[in-house]
């Protein structure tokens, strides 16, 4: 697999998209910064992942940002996304591989210790761990880790991280004091009029702490 830059990661939400678009806002986002994007439509079929899917990957073509389909394996494979996320929740790791081939990018949610500990990283290349703060965009999730959870969770997790839940641009330092590779976002991308300008902040923001 290619280097895997894990620094702002856009998840894609259609509700909070709806003024743009997923695309625009995903192509803003990359003009901005964001080194990954993620299409996260928890009301999509399959085929309306891949019409939306095929449309980030032209509007995504030549921009260096990688795109990973969330859960869905099929159109993750017809779109010829560079990866698939998963979830505890979803088709296992070792599954996920097996069907995606060796090539494509897997990342795998964990909310706990033990689930970040259990990583296979011969299947899986990224975890996502979180959520650091609760949030409103993802009603269900489990209990908020806080940057000492986080840093917990990073240690014993094998492969590299990124952070979700509740994360804004004033955050990364913090995260990546936790020890994480990069931060993802939704609503402090997708919910802003401006999502260049956002993604922009949040990448400024990691080059000076990185430096
Ligand atoms: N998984 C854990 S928290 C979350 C997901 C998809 C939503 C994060 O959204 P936001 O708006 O960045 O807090
Ligand atoms: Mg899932």
């Amino acid at each position: 697999m290619r280097n895997l830059d894990l620094s702002l990661y856009l998840v894609l939400d259609p509700g909070l998209c709806a003024t743009l678009g997923m695309v625009e806002t995903a192509r803003a986002a990359v003009a901005g910064g964001a080194t990954v994007v993620q299409l996260r439509d928890k009301h999509a079929d399959t085929a309306r992942m891949i019409e939306t899917g095929r449309a980030l990957k032209v509007a995504l073509s030549g921009t260096g940002a990688v795109l990973i389909v969330n859960d869905d394996v099929e159109a993750a494979i017809a779109i010829g996304a560079d990866g698939l996320h998963i979830g505890q929740d979803d088709i296992d790791a070792i599954t996920a591989r097996q069907l995606i081939g060796p090539d494509m990018i897997l990342g795998l949610s964990a909310e706990t210790a033990a689930l970040a500990a259990a990583i296979d990283p011969a299947a899986v290349d990224y975890a996502g761990l979180g959520p650091v703060f609760a949030t409103a965009t993802k009603p269900d999730h489990k209990p908020a880790l806080g940057f000492e959870g986080l840093s917990r969770l990073v240690k014993v997790c094998p492969v590299p991280v990124v952070a979700i839940g509740g994360l804004k641009s004033a955050h990364v330092g913090d995260v990546l004091a936790a020890g994480a590779d990069g931060l993802a976002v939704v609503s402090a991308i997708c919910g802003t009029p401006d999502p260049q300008l956002a993604a922009r902040e949040i990448a400024e923001n990691m080059i000076k702490a990185r430096t």
